[in-house]
Parts: structure tokens; C-alpha cells; sequence
């Protein structure tokens, strides 16, 4: 049933005037699946409303923030008393350190933790200081994996170990990228040979331990273990972006998870609770290196803003003291994915899933997404048809089919239910 659009049609006419694409970041803006973005005005729980009215069952979170649902009432609570004191002062406040011990009880290797404003400042900061730990200069990331717009991780692939960072955005000098190796995930030859050819020259490898932004891509068993011995072995810094998996698929995100002890470890999204924070982490003799007490160089006008502190520290608590959630949204979420999966299966469209806990994608393609060269080979075009059939029903998922969706502690067995019906309609409307 076609959705009324004028509304949200007309406010993107009126953003495009003022912002570029009317968006305030790319993916927003619906080029990867086609059809009009529509402006969200309200979020409760699992669902979001549209300036139409449409209302929609949510599988985007904000990108993962929103793992206990829209406007849950404690963390809005917790952010209108803190507004009453005022919103930002500049000055040091108790919430911050409140923060910072539940993100380091969280995260036991943490004992030092510095609040940003985004995970793009988280990393870039991360990898900063990790060159300064280590005085060297190459960095390494992997194919797929984003972890924000700093110029030296904004590169090409590189094909394997001899191409140096090809800028991969304009504006990116190649001087910016020339120290930034991008590998394909999961190869072990290829890192390893990276370290042959760099002896004593990487200062860092940052991965993102579950993948989220390529689609989700779960680790290989033993493959983090191989990151973790080789970055070991050479004295280079490990560093998990778990701004999307931390206090995502475990209280302690994916080092919980896989029982991996990387050096540093960035954080984002659901530590603000829907506010802007970003926070990078790790032992005490690395962190001494960050300005004030060391000669790394960071800072943030709203760091440990104490809106966003307060936001933080509600929903980690929450988290804390109800850690059942994880079981609950693992649970939902197999019953969602397996139950799309098997409407696709019936109607014959080629799909395969990847799904760690609450973040999970439907790849449309038939064999198994594990790096990026598998997952490039999706059907965008099939993914575009789905989505948008998905919207006009009334379920919003996340606008690329290189994107994790997620389900939050709202979502219900109606959700379930109804987005299941939703896909069997889509499929039914697009067979393969
Ligand atoms: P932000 O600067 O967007 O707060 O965080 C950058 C970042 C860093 N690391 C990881 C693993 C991330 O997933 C992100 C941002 N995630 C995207 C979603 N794929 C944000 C959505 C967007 O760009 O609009």
C-alpha cells in the first residue's frame, strides 16, 4: 500500500537548498536504494513516525545507538534533568567519570578512557596515539571496514600488500594515505606478508572485530586470534572499533564475546545513548601519552558533554543491571533473520545472512558473504526492490545493502511477525 509522501517530499526540497544532498550524512539520502528519504518526526520504541504519519518498524537504531528503543523513558528522564543544569560548561563535571567507570567496568583492559564527539574522532584519535606509542608510521585497516572519515582511512582497497593507500574520497591528498595499507579481511597471507615487507614500521592494525559495515561479516574462528598473535609478535598496536559491536553483541562487546585482548579499543553509538560521544581506550601506559600528560595532541570543545554523559551513563546502567537483554535481542533477532531467510528460500530469491547477536544483514546473493570481494557480489538492484517494498510495508532497514541492521529491547514478537509478512509480500511482489 503506497505510503502518502508529500510531507517528507517537501521538506527534502527545502533541505536541498541549505545542505547537500538534504542530508547530514551520505547514506541518509537513499542513492544506494532509490525512492524519497522520509523525515522521521518521532521515535517510540521499535517504531518511528514520518511527517506523513507513515509509521515505521525500525531496524536502523540511529546506526546502533538505540539498542533499548526510541525515547526510552529513563534516558530521557536522565537527559531532561541534566538540561535543567545546564548543557555544556567546558569545565570538568562528576558524569564523566561516572561514564568512564562503567565503560572500563565494561572493558576490563581499559583502565584509561577519553570521551569524543563521534567514533570518526575516536579512531582518528586512536590511531594517532598509537603512532605516537610506537613511533612508527604505516598503519593497517581492512577492505569493507569503515571506521569514520579521518583522511588516512578514507583509501581504496589496495590490492594486497604493494599498493599504498589509494585516496578513496576526493580532497584526500595521497600524501594523507600513503602510510595506510588496506588489506582484505580474513587474509592472514596478506597480513602477514604486510609485516614482512613494513618489519618494525606498522604502528597500528585497526579491525573491526564483527563487521558492520560492509554488511555484517562475523569474525572466522581463529581469525582474531591471528590478528591478536601477528600485531603481538611485531610490537604493533591492535585496535578493536567497537563503536558499532561495543555494548552491542555483549556488555563487552566483541573482545567479551571472542575473549580477545586488543591494545586500544574505540567506542561510539550506544555509549552516548543517542547522544554524540565517541571515546577511545586502553592500558595506562599508552593512554599517559594523551595530552595533558603526554605529548599527543587531542581535544573536543563538547567532550564529555554532560547531556550526552548523562544519556551514557542511564543506558549502560540499564544495560549493566539488565544483561538478560542480550539473550532476549539474539533470540528476536534469530527468529527475524531465519524467518526472512526461509520467505526468500520460498519464493527462490538467492540470499544468505550473516547475523552476531542483534546486528545481522540479508546479503542477496547465494553464496556466503565473509569479505568484501564476496560481499560486492550482492545484487544491489534486488536489494533496492526489497527495501523500498519493505518501507511502502511499513518496515524501515537500513538504506545500503552494505549496512548491519539492528534490532533493539522494544522490538517485539508483533515486529517479528509483521516484518516477516512484510518481506513475504515484497518477495511475492518481486520474485526472483
Ligand atoms: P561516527 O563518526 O559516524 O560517529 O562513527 C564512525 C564509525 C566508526 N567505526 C565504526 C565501526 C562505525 O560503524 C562508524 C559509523 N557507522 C556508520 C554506519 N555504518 C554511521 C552511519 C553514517 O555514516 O551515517
Amino acid at each position: 500500500m503506497p505510503r502518502k509522501l508529500e510531507q517528507s517530499r517537501r521538506l527534502q526540497k527545502r533541505a536541498e537548498q541549505m545542505i547537500p544532498g538534504g542530508v547530514n550524512s551520505p547514506v541518509r539520502a537513499f542513492r544506494a536504494v532509490g525512492g524519497d528519504p522520509p523525515f522521521i518526526v518521532r521515535g517510540q520504541g521499535s517504531h518511528l513516525w514520518d511527517a506523513d504519519g507513515n509509521q515505521y518498524i525500525d531496524y536502523i537504531g540511529s546506526w546502533g545507538p538505540q539498542i533499548l528503543g526510541h525515547a526510552a523513558p529513563q534516558v530521557v528522564d536522565a537527559i531532561i534533568s541534566a538540561t535543567r543544569n545546564g548543557t555544556s560548561f567546558g569545565a570538568s563535571t562528576p558524569t564523566e567519570a561516572d561514564l568512564a567507570e562503567l565503560v572500563i567496568s565494561a572493558f576490563p583492559h581499559v583502565q584509561r578512557v577519553r570521551f569524543v564527539s563521534s567514533g570518526t574522532e575516536a579512531t582518528m584519535s586512536a590511531i594517532r596515539l598509537a603512532r605516537a606509542y610506537t613511533q612508527r608510521k604505516y598503519i593497517v585497516k581492512f577492505e569493507g571496514c569503515y571506521h569514520g572519515h579521518a583522511d588516512a582511512l578514507l583509501v581504496k582497497a589496495g590490492s594486497g600488500v604493494a599498493t599504498l593507500g589509494i585516496p578513496g574520497s576526493a580532497g584526500v591528498p595521497e600524501e594523507f594515505t600513503q602510510y595506510t595499507l588496506a588489506l582484505a579481511y580474513h587474509n592472514m597471507d596478506a597480513l602477514e606478508e604486510a609485516f614482512n615487507k613494513f618489519k618494525n614500521q606498522i604502528a597500528c592494525v585497526i579491525v573491526e572485530p564483527v563487521v558492520g559495515n560492509m554488511g555484517c561479516v562475523p569474525p572466522a574462528p581463529g581469525y582474531l586470534e591471528a590478528v591478536r598473535a601477528v600485531t603481538s609478535r611485531n610490537g604493533t598496536i591492535l585496535i578493536f572499533d567497537e563503536v558499532m559491536t561495543g555494548f552491542r553483541v555483549a556488555f563487552g562487546g566483541a573482545q567479551e564475546l571472542y575473549a580477545i585482548r586488543p591494545d586500544l579499543t574505540t567506542m561510539g553509538k550506544i555509549i552516548g545513548g543517542g547522544l554524540p560521544v565517541g571515546a577511545y581506550g586502553g592500558p595506562a601506559e599508552i593512554m599517559e601519552l594523551v595530552a595533558p600528560l603526554g605529548p599527543m595532541y587531542q581535544a573536543g570543545t563538547l567532550s564529555g558533554n554532560p547531556l550526552a554523559m548523562a544519556a551514557g551513563c542511564v543506558t549502560l546502567r540499564y544495560l549493566r543491571e539488565h544483561k538478560e537483554i542480550y539473550d532476549q535481542i539474539d533470540k528476536r533477532s534469530g527468529e527475524l533473520v531465519a524467518g526472512v531467510a526461509a520467505a526468500a528460500k520460498e519464493a527462490g530469491v538467492p540470499m544468505t545472512y550473516n547475523r552476531v547477536g542483534s546486528m545481522f544483514t540479508w546479503f542477496f546473493t547465494p553464496a556466503p558473504v565473509t569479505d568484501w570481494t564476496s560481499a560486492s557480489k550482492s545484487d544491489t538492484e534486488a536489494f533496492g526492490r526489497f527495501f523500498r517494498s519493505m518501507l511502502d510495508n511499513g518496515v524501515y532497514l537500513p538504506p545500503s545493502q552494505f549496512e548491519a541492521a539492528f534490532l533493539s529491547a522494544a522490538h517485539t514478537e508483533e515486529d517479528v511477525r509483521r516484518t516477516i509478512a512484510a518481506a513475504k509480500q515484497a518477495f511475492a511482489l518481486a520474485p526472483a
